[in-house]
């Protein structure tokens, strides 16, 4: 399967195209405005979230409520929608501005690179991602995601930690997907005062895939591996700079003999611990996936860092526009609608099918 999105930040629409969904998949369009919805939440986004009402508009691909096998089309309206937009020539440090002017030779005013670097693209994603969830419930594969760490306070439910799936599967309940009520506290003080001082924060995401068949990705080649294939779709969302698969950090600190998951066996091979986050040799082992994900804090400061105006070429301010304090709950479900994507791919490449029925038929022949 494969997809492309277009539109920007402040444009009419976002539009979304994905192809190699098998035919007769019942889609539920609340399910997906419901996704859609999910990303707009948490504490500390811009007043512009409470003005976008995202929603979904089928253009193809889908009848009657159900997938036709034909590329599927959507579009999701902007309703912050701008004619007109200032221009924008003192680059935001940490932000595409400067570099996506210089390649794109857009020196004298930076807007059509924000407009498009901006995290707006996001909701398409989810569009997309919302889709190839449908199509991993139909084999029973969830995904679930929370919020482990804001500003540097942390979660203690975190998956290595004291957490547990069922812990996991309540984030939505908490405003900033944080499901350790003390932590949340603290983070949602912390992010009151980082607003009052025009500051940012980042934070980190834990996804995990459940319901995983063993063989999707192959140690064959490099490209095909399936943590390389997740690293990519990871560090592609906008602010993310570090991704872990599994125990991946602490891994490099401990001895073989503390990290490696043992191997066991009754009826069927399992492992009681999961450190290696479910694949091994680029392929998965059927344990939970588990990725985690890094975000910076958001580039757009309202106390501006030091930059160049471009026109002038002398030392100035960075330009302020409105923006998040934070985004990482956001960033949490656009990466789970990432991860969805690559593991629908996968499921598609090993198992096939052109329609739901044969789809299903392959992989309960194939598990
Ligand atoms: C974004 C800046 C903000 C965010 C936007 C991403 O928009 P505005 O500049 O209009 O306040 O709200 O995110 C979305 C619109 C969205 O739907 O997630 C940025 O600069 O990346």
């Amino acid at each position: 399967i494969r997809f492309l999105t277009a539109g920007e930040s402040h444009g009419k629409e976002l539009v979304g195209i994905l192809e190699g969904i098998p035919a007769n998949m019942d889609i539920d369009l609340d399910f997906i405005n419901n996704e859609l919805k999910r990303r707009q939440k948490g504490y500390g986004r811009s007043e512009r979230m409470s003005m976008e009402k995202d929603d979904m508009v089928i253009l193809s691909g889908i009848n009657k409520g159900k997938t036709t096998g034909n590329p599927i089309s959507f579009k999701i309206k902007n309703r912050g929608y701008l004619e007109v937009l200032g221009k924008i020539n003192r680059p935001r440090p940490g932000h595409g501005d400067l570099s996506g002017a210089i390649k794109y030779n857009q020196k004298d005013d930076v807007r059509n690179v924000l407009e498009r670097a901006s995290a707006r693209e996001t909701a398409a994603r989810v569009g997309v991602g919302s889709i190839c969830k449908v199509l991993l419930k139909n084999l029973d594969i969830e995904i679930y995601s929370h919020v482990i760490q804001i500003g540097g306070i942390e979660s203690s439910k975190s998956i290595y930690n004291k957490g547990n799936i069922e812990d996991i599967k309540n984030a939505d309940h908490s405003i900033i997907r944080v499901v350790d009520s003390i932590a949340e506290e603290k983070i949602i003080k912390k992010i009151r005062k980082t607003k009052e001082k025009g500051d940012t924060l980042g934070g980190t995401i834990e996804l995990i895939g459940v319901n995983i068949p063993v063989g999707l990705g192959s140690y064959v080649s490099w490209d095909r591996r399936l943590d390389g294939k997740i690293g990519q779709s990871m560090m592609s969302i906008p602010g993310i700079k570090a991704v872990e698969i599994g125990n991946g950090l602490e891994s490099g600190k401990s001895y073989g003999s503390e990290i490696h998951d043992e191997i066991f066996y009754e009826k069927n091979y399992f492992r009681k611990t999961n450190n290696a986050g479910g694949i091994e040799a680029g392929v998965s082992n059927g344990e939970d996936i588990i990725v985690r994900c890094t975000m910076k804090p958001i580039p757009t400061l309202k106390k501006p860092l030091k930059s160049i105006d471009m026109n002038t070429k002398k030392t100035s301010l960075a330009q302020v526009e409105r923006s998040d304090v934070l985004a990482v709950p956001s960033a949490s479900i656009v990466a789970e609608n990432m991860l969805a994507y690559i593991l629908a791919e996968e499921i598609m490449l090993k198992f096939g099918g052109d329609s739901i029925e044969e789809l299903k038929k392959n992989y309960k022949l194939s598990i």
